[in-house]
């Protein structure tokens, strides 16, 4: 079965929804429909039957993604992209059969269906009109939502406008656009406090509330955002400055981490984001293992206090799962050092780990030409050994160490601070195929000489989910060991630096199954 983008999630009468898009059909992407899930702690889940599924002209091709709204009088709505039988893209609308079922199984198209959709005079691409956000109320009253596509290249977030919910009109601006970015997936905009921590409800604005605009750029398969201000009486969006809107910018994961979309938890006043985590091995081979596409541990976001990023975190509910804790003394690792940590079950595991460097003056100085991080951590990987670095975790290891995910930092001085690299190495991942091993890269935005620099890794057998500095930059990989499996999978603590780094504090947790069927 092919799982892919998550789409329409909510909380409705405290159960928690996700749609996804599913190929019930095969392990490649095709036959889209929306398929459905339900939670009432975001990690045990109960599968139903799909959602919504091609039945009509307007979606006969597909129903791909889209987002849910809380209508007033509390009542979802979700619009969703319909492939028509011209394989034109237009926009669809599909309300729950019955309110009173918290589950929300049933689901019915609107008759008035396709609301919007590529006509002669509105000059959008219809081969480019695509996942409708969650829409959000203006200061008239009247209904707003955004829609991907593009131009001649130029990637941009279509607007409407709708007092009904059922009647659409084009704005003709759209909210935002960027030159030369392609077509824009999935697009997410939503609310950020400036304040506090927590999250906002996506209709909400005012003096203290940023927003932030996500989109997913399908040239690169990866999910970009900016953090700006929306002015709601003009529906104009203008990222701050120093917030980059190109394929430069600000990235949620810096490894496989696509069509993401967040929903506002009204329980917990939180902003939760979910998204696709993509194969990293053959389509032959996804086919043979009959399925492919798993959904990223939910995480809570919020923006950082500097208001340059969004932080994020995996939600707390995931805690759970841990059982069997380990801890290790507070220790001074030398250089050269691969540290075992037993008794946990390395497969499955939840890692937290801090790292202290007394040292930096020998750091290695950061070419200025060295601004992408992706790169520097391939030519840097975890066996090319440094001053400051690399140091940082060995996850899905085989004993003698043939396999393992080499997670770490290394530190660098820059023209006038040192700079962190945060690295996922999968160069190593795998001595059994040939698939993708991109090393994956970012910055992270910590002064290493006042601050200890956090990692946590949720590892789940073929996923690696990385969180610097708290919740800062985050990378998720895919791998594949085949020694490394089950038993024969360990932890360690490595540094690969000339210099010692301290290790004030590791836990480590098995992780419990979840009922995901
Ligand atoms: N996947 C969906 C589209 C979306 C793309 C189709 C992103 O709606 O643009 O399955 O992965």
């Amino acid at each position: 079965m092919g799982f892919s983008d998550p789409n329409g999630p909510m909380i409705y009468k405290g159960i928690y929804h996700l749609f996804y898009q599913y190929n019930p059909k095969g392990a490649e992407w095709g036959n889209i429909v929306w398929a459905h899930s339900t939670s009432t702690d975001l990690v045990n889940w109960t599968p139903h039957i799909p959602a919504i599924v091609p039945s009509q002209e307007y979606d006969a091709n597909g129903c791909w993604s889209g987002s849910a709204t809380i209508l007033p009088g509390y009542k979802p709505a979700v619009l969703y992209t319909g492939i028509n039988t011209q394989n034109q893209q237009v926009q669809n609308l599909a309300v729950p059969k019955n309110l009173s079922d918290p589950y929300l199984t049933e689901w019915v198209k609107s008759p008035l269906n396709p609301l919007m959709e590529p006509t002669a005079t509105n000059m959008i691409d219809p081969g480019s009109f695509r996942d409708p956000t969650t829409a959000w109320l203006g200061p008239d009253g009247g209904w707003r939502v955004s829609i991907g596509s593009q131009s001649n290249r130029t990637g941009m977030a279509i607007l409407y406008r709708s007092k009904d919910f059922v009647n659409w009109t084009k704005a003709e601006r759209p909210l935002y656009s960027a030159n030369d970015t392609g077509m824009w997936e999935c697009p997410d905009f939503f609310p950020v406090s400036a304040l506090v921590p927590v999250g906002l409800d996506t209709s909400i604005n005012g003096p203290d509330v940023k927003h932030v605009l996500k989109v997913s750029l399908s040239d690169s398969l990866n999910d970009y955002y900016t953090i700006g201000t929306y002015n709601s009486a003009m529906d104009t969006y203008a990222p701050v400055e120093g917030s980059v809107d190109s394929n430069l910018g600000l990235r949620y994961d810096y490894g496989k981490f696509y069509a993401s979309k967040t929903f506002f938890d009204s329980k917990n006043n939180r902003r939760i984001l979910w998204a696709w985590i993509k194969e990293s091995s053959n389509a032959d081979d996804d086919i043979k293992k009959g399925w492919s596409g798993v959904q990223a541990i939910p995480r809570t976001l919020w923006l950082d206090k500097s208001g340059k990023r969004l932080m994020q975190w995996p939600i707390l509910e995931i805690e759970k799962l841990r059982t069997n804790q380990v801890d290790l003394p507070n220790k001074l690792i030398e250089g050269g050092t691969i540290l075992e940590v037993s008794g946990i079950t390395a497969a499955q595991a939840d890692v937290e780990v801090s790292f202290e460097v007394k040292e930096l003056e020998k750091a290695e100085m950061l070419d200025p030409t060295w601004t992408n991080p992706q790169t520097l951590c391939s030519q840097k990987g975890a066996s090319i050994k440094g001053s400051v670095g690399p140091f940082g975790l060995l996850v899905m290891a085989s004993k003698g160490l043939q396999e393992y995910t080499a997670v770490f930092f290394r530190i660098f001085k820059g023209q006038n601070k040192y700079v962190v690299l945060m690295c996922s190495d999968q160069s190593r991942s795998s001595i059994g195929n040939s698939y993708d091993k991109t090393t994956y890269g970012a910055f992270l935005d910590v002064d290493p000489l006042h601050e200890k620099l956090s990692l946590r890794t949720l590892i789940d057998h073929s996923i690696v989910e990385s969180f610097g500095g708290g919740g800062k930059s985050c990378i998720t990989a895919r791998v594949y060991p085949v020694l490394a499996v089950e038993d024969g999978t360990h932890l360690h603590v490595f540094n690969n630096g000339a210099d010692s780094v301290g290790v004030p504090k590791l836990s480590a947790w098995s992780m419990k199954k979840a009922n995901i069927n």
